[in-house]
């Protein structure tokens, strides 16, 4: 890939309970991802971070959905619209959008950007479903719904977040799942998105599961996001996430995945790197595990 990148940092903690994946950009940037992007050969543009409200200033229920609840819904609206326009120009300009949590509900700006203007395959690394509603979520979080946002599930099917028929639903293919809420799953069973949870992982193998995702993902389609929750990696090796699951995959894993994600065929064009919460993380170690992550990804080999 010899697209210049562009880095967007969203510090955004509005769809998530715990405090500090505000600080994720900053604590992913300091981990050095400029200079090690630019070690790999790319022209590495920083365009900053977008303008994300505090919580403190703001009433959680100010906006209420239809039925259940979804925090800060009408202020995740605002940033997830300026992202997708942020993206969608980056996309325009012919750069890799290269986006930094921030909380996972973000993921419905970036791929609503993504969507704008391609048919886009996903693959969703994570822990968790990310398939709640606002009537199914047992939290209220948005970064417990972005997918079914994005999908256009349930009640977001009548919301300009669906971004359905771009980002196909057979082109979805989850990777990882180990904690999926009772409440969601009938919703991610009865969609047409693939899945590959822990169990899968432990039967096949990191490297046979991920072609599979790869092969799904992209079928019939020119392009792939991957979006990268780095709960979906044990929490021994990344602490520094709001929501950990024992039994993620392992740091070898991790980049056996990315590694082939970065294979010439597979046609990555935007990615995302959520969730890192510099507050509970240990040295910082989350976030170089993301850079290293990115790396891979977009091409890093031993020799
Ligand atoms: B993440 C949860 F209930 N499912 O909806 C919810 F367990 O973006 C957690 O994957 C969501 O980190 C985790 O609140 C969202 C909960
Ligand atoms: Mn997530
Ligand atoms: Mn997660
Ligand atoms: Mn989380």
């Amino acid at each position: 890939m010899d697209r210049p990148i562009t880095v967007l940092g969203v510090p955004m903690d509005l769809g998530a309970d715990r405090r500090g994946v505000d600080m994720g950009p900053s604590a992913i940037r300091y981990a050095g991802l400029a200079d090690e992007l630019e070690s790999l050969g790319f022209d590495c543009v920083d365009g900053g971070d977008l303008r994300v409200p505090r919580p403190e200033e703001r009433d959680p229920d100010a906006e209420e959905p239809a039925g259940g609840r979804a925090k800060y819904l009408g202020e995740t609206r605002d940033v997830c619209t300026r992202l997708a326009t942020r993206v969608g120009d980056v996309l325009g300009r012919g750069s890799f959008p290269l986006v930094l949590g921030g909380d996972h509900s973000i993921a419905i700006g970036t791929v609503g950007g993504v969507a704008r203007t391609r048919e886009t395959g996903l693959i969703w690394f994570d822990a968790h479903g990310d398939f709640n509603t606002p009537e199914t979520s047992p939290s209220g979080n948005v970064h417990g719904m972005p997918l079914a946002a994005i999908l256009g599930t349930g009640p977001f099917a009548a919301s300009e977040w669906a971004t359905a028929p771009t980002v196909p639903e057979e082109n979805v293919v989850l990777v990882g799942l180990r904690d999926v809420d009772p409440t969601e799953r009938p919703a991610i069973v009865d969609s047409d998105v693939t899945t590959f949870t822990m169990t899968d992982i432990d039967h096949r193998g990191i490297t046979d599961v991920v072609e599979s995702a790869i092969a799904v993902a992209t079928d019939g389609v020119d392009h792939l996001h991957v979006s990268l929750d780095l709960d979906w990696l044990d929490p021994s090796e990344a602490p520094g996430v709001g929501t950990p699951v024992r039994g993620g995959v392992s740091y070898r894993e991790a980049h056996a995945a990315m590694e082939r994600v970065a294979a010439p065929e597979v046609p990555l064009t935007s990615m995302e790197l959520v969730e890192v919460n510099p507050i509970l993380d240990e040295h910082n170690r989350t976030a170089e595990l993301a850079v290293e992550m990115a790396a891979s990804a977009l091409g890093k080999r031993v020799l």
